[in-house]
């Protein structure tokens, strides 16, 4: 029975479960403990080969802007520019809100070993970056060195043209391996959600519910002022279209997105929207939205980083202004590594976390309420690439232009 709800529904049943299981077994509840464990092994399992597979891809299919002329290279310009705000805006009503803040774990709770190590200085943290062995990057899981990798991989297949094809194939299949992959680790996230929460709310009682509460504030209320702020201002400013018709003509997919969690299946809706709604000819939403369904997700680096802020509180550690920075450049390259399906954007969030030191532990304290956000972070995502459409178009002059027969 439970099998035939979906994914949606079974990560909100598994939710509520959880919290019975907690509250009524309290810290013997422990004992379902592998079942997180499970699930957190297999996001480890995947992060590497899915951010090599699909950064790849990601720079690959949108690096080369001489490649894909003027309308690529303001679309790239833009995605990148709209996401570094976006994280900005999530961290500071992250550090506004401070969910995590006020926890009992931090007054010296147990911390994963993976946070205790000392934050780096700042050179060390660059020069870290650049693999000595890349395989060693590969097989030791060292996410920025990966990231690294995979970014020159991109870049030189863009460069190398026609001979690289055959390579650029194999990360597509690969990318598309990786996904079908997350795909079905995510089946098991109702398992996971039971598993990694119910101990915590066996362990700590319902008093680390009221955070989450504050957590799914913050990813709603940044999306919110990220969209009417930023977006008004862009459509405005490089469309001159009026910021209400823009939101207007563009609500269906936005509420589809809501509904589904997923920017590509949402893609038909966002398309039809575009060019019916908002007047964008069709040669420009056919590139525009496509990639950006792939690669920009601004409600997703808002989630990141909100997520991180959460869990860093959570557990009582620090955020250095370098591992901000992390923060910023990692999420915006989650969010091109990031496929449009639910719950992406949580496995990537482990690359994150992974990158500042932060422990994957946190990511079960926010699993179980990953769909709420999924639903808002994705309906940004997918304005945000309407938005980009819009303002390509506005600046080529070629908004309501009649279309070739
Ligand atoms: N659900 C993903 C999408 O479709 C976003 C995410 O998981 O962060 O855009």
């Amino acid at each position: 029975m439970l099998f035939r709800f979906n994914l949606a529904a079974q990560m909100l049943v598994a939710f509520v479960l959880a919290i019975l299981l907690g509250v009524f077994f309290g810290s013997s509840i422990d004992v379902i403990k592998p079942l997180g464990e499970l699930f957190l092994r297999l996001i480890k399992f995947i992060i590497a080969p899915l951010i090599l597979a699909t950064l790849v891809v990601g720079v690959a299919s949108s690096a080369n802007p001489k490649q894909l002329g003027r309308i690529g290279a303001k679309t790239i310009v833009y995605y990148l520019a709209t996401t570094a705000i976006a994280i900005i805006i999530g961290l500071i009503i992250a550090f506004a809100l401070s969910p995590g803040k006020g926890l009992s774990l931090s007054e010296g709770g147990e911390i994963p070993e993976a946070a205790a190590n000392e934050p780096q200085s700042a050179v060390t943290t660059i020069l870290n970056i650049i693999p000595e062995n890349p395989f060693n990057a590969l097989t030791s899981g060292n996410v920025l060195q990966i990231i690294f990798f995979a970014l020159f991989i991109g870049v030189a297949l863009t460069l190398i043209g026609e001979k690289g094809l055959p390579v650029l194939r194999f990360f597509e299949g690969f990318a598309e391996i990786m996904y079908k992959i997350t795909g079905i680790i995510m089946k098991l996230a109702p398992i996971g959600i039971v598993g990694l929460l119910a101990p915590v709310i066996g362990s700590y009682g319902t008093s680390v519910l009221l955070p989450l509460l504050k957590v799914i504030l913050a990813v709603y209320l940044a999306c919110l002022l990220h969209a009417f702020i930023v977006y008004s201002l862009t459509v405005k400013t490089f469309a001159k279209m009026n910021p209400f018709n823009f939101f207007k003509g563009i609500a269906p997919a936005a509420f589809v997105a809501f509904s589904t969690a997923s920017s590509s299946g949402t893609l038909p809706v966002t398309i039809k929207n575009t060019n019916e709604n908002l007047k964008v000819p069709n040669r420009i939403s056919s590139f525009v939205l496509p990639l950006g369904a792939t690669i920009n997700m601004d409600g997703t680096a808002i989630y990141q980083g909100v997520a991180v802020v959460f869990i860093a509180q959570f557990y009582g550690l620090e955020l250095s202004f370098i591992q901000l920075l992390t923060v910023v450049l990692m999420t915006i390259l989650a969010s091109i590594g990031t496929a449009g399906v639910p719950g992406a954007g949580m496995v990537m969030l482990a690359m994150v976390l992974t990158s500042v030191n932060m422990p994957l532990e946190g990511i079960a304290l926010i699993a179980g309420i990953d769909r709420i956000l999924d639903m808002m972070r994705t309906s940004l995502n997918v304005v945000g690439d309407a938005s980009a459409a819009v303002v390509v178009a506005g600046s080529e002059k070629a908004l309501g232009e009649k279309e070739a027969a």
